[in-house]
């Protein structure tokens, strides 16, 4: 059976989507498991940080990491994101004012008793010194909506699912490069949307300050869950 007849029609006729040829070289099983380790062990460094060099950095590579961001699959190939990557220091200014204000509302009332206790050994508060101290902000954006050349509306699907996997493939392409940065959740976030200007279809997803880690940066001690917590298979 081909890959046509599953879909039931030819690759050419009228409103079929075009599919072309695709392959992947493939491996032997012992590659495949020396390969898979080794990227385990790389990633298995990666950790959020909250403090960051301001050195500037080589924005063609961060942008390089968006690109691969932007090949994350998503719901009907909507590609239902938008990257805005912030380097002006007034931006960066006033996102922190406006962050710091909700997340004083956060940290002095709106989060539960269990929340403030579950985040006590991260040693987080309502200060967020990194926003503006990091070199850039990468603030990611999910489209609620597509909006037509006529203003229209038309549907994205799994938006959430999409963007959080773009943003997975995001934080893996700028560990490769060796950069540190924070899935930063300021809630509301609402103001990130008005201090970029962005259109009514878009709401802001997670704002990612980026960077090279600080000289003499820690970060807590923290342990992953086992395989054996976390897989379970039916064989
Ligand atoms: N958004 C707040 C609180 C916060 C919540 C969780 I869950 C974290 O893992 C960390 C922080 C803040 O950024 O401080």
């Amino acid at each position: 059976m081909t890959p046509d007849d599953r879909h039931g029609k030819g690759s050419h006729e009228p409103g079929s989507e075009k599919f072309i040829p695709y392959s992947l070289p493939r491996l032997n099983p012992d590659e495949m498991v020396a390969l898979s380790q080794e990227f385990y062990r790389e990633m298995a460094t990666r950790r959020s940080a909250r403090v960051f060099s301001s050195e500037p950095l080589p924005l063609e590579a961060v942008r390089n990491c968006i690109d691969t961001a932007c090949t994350a699959p998503s719901g009907a190939h909507k590609q239902p994101w938008t990257f805005c990557l912030v380097t002006n220091p007034e931006l960066r200014k006033d996102i922190r004012r406006a962050a710091e204000e909700e997340e004083f509302r956060n940290y002095h009332g709106r989060m539960s008793a269990e929340w403030l206790q579950d985040l006590e050994p991260f040693g987080t508060d309502h200060i967020k010194p990194f926003i503006e101290e990091a070199p850039a902000l990468i603030v990611v954006f999910k489209q609620v909506h597509d909006t037509t050349e006529e203003g229209g509306k038309r549907a994205n699907y799994y938006v959430n699912e999409s963007v959080g996997i773009a943003v997975g493939m995001l934080l893996t392409a700028l560990h490769r490069i060796g950069l540190v940065a924070l899935t930063h959740t300021p809630s509301p976030m609402g103001f990130l949307a008005e201090a970029l200007g962005r259109p009514a279809n878009e709401r802001a997803f997670l704002n990612i300050p980026i960077g090279f880690p600080a000289e003499g940066l820690t970060v807590p001690d923290l342990t992953r869950k086992s395989r054996a917590e976390v897989l379970v298979e039916y064989p």
